[in-house]
């Protein structure tokens, strides 16, 4: 098959609407998600004998809040499923960016970061360390500068060795034992309904449950096993575990950033 369906995601203002019309130049296609106001872009680029499909996805900080975008985000990648999501992600603003990676990790999805603006990092001394960042994520970084057309053929390069991977390499965030047990527990009920199964990375479905995400409840709402799931959901704390779980994604995040990029820490703590 040589069609390729690419979502790019990112926070505002980190060079989305560059990069789209880096790639897709000319081919592009203005819309509206299916009964929503948000605009859709989508276009194609045609390269190395690839249809490569592009779609643009609104810029979000998160994908737990209930904003309209966030959901737009990640019902396309979890629902229409594309073959790779490209996050982009400001090398100057890494720290803040990676909320968005740790939840994009767990959409069971391919994953490729393409670290743009790294013009601008370089020029303030970043030290930026690519090859650990893509080993602490396990997922390929491509730097990019999306203003100015450079790292573009090999952000598609890597697009196209994605799609063409067999297996799909699996990251989440650890959560502690106490949140990892109740997730267990939801996911062994969710996937007595075999059609979420089918559908859901049923980690992800228990994870936004536990963070009381009541989009992911009309979700499973027609599902045999809600009753079930709700009266879990009942016996919990949610205000306590949502808490507990956005504490858990900044701790590994700031336990990750240092590693990553070193001056960035060093005028941090100097600043500080
Ligand atoms: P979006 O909100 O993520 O769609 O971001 P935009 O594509 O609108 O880009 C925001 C601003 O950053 C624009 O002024 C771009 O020209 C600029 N920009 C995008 N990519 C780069 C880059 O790699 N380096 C630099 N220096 N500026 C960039
Ligand atoms: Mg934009
Ligand atoms: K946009």
């Amino acid at each position: 098959d040589n069609r390729i369906r690419v979502a790019l995601t990112g926070n505002p203002n980190v060079g989305k609407t560059t990069l789209f019309n880096v790639i897709t130049g000319s081919r592009q296609h203005v819309g509206n998600w299916p009964g929503v106001t948000v605009e859709k872009k989508s276009g194609f680029k045609i390269y190395k004998g690839y249809e490569i499909e592009v779609i643009d996805l609104p810029g979000t900080y998160s994908l737990t809040a209930y904003s309209l975008d966030e959901v737009v985000a990640r019902d396309f990648i979890v629902d229409e499923k594309p073959d790779v999501v490209v996050q982009i992600v400001d090398a100057t603003n890494i720290e803040r960016n990676l909320y968005l990676t740790t939840q994009l990790m767990e959409l069971g999805s391919k994953m490729i970061i393409a670290l743009n603006m790294y013009d601008l990092a370089e020029e303030r001394g970043d030290k930026l360390h690519v090859e650990k960042m893509e080993k602490i994520l396990a997922m390929p970084v491509v730097l990019t500068i999306a203003s100015d057309n450079v790292g573009i053929y090999e952000l598609l390069d890597t697009v196209i060795a994605e799609k063409q991977k067999e297996n799909y390499h699996s990251r989440e965030i650890g959560y502690g034992d106490e949140i990892e047990s109740r997730i267990i527990e939801l996911e062994k009920v969710l996937s007595q309904d075999k059609g979420l199964a089918s559908r859901y990375p049923l980690r992800w479905l228990a994870v936004r449950l536990l963070d009381g995400d009541e989009n992911i409840l009309r979700k499973i709402a027609g599902s045999s096993v809600a009753p079930e799931i709700k009266s879990i959901l009942s016996r919990l704390d949610i205000e306590e575990y949502e808490a507990l779980m956005a504490d858990k994604r900044y701790e590994v995040i700031s336990a990750m950033f240092p590693q990553m990029c070193e001056r960035c820490m060093t005028r941090m703590t100097t600043s500080d």
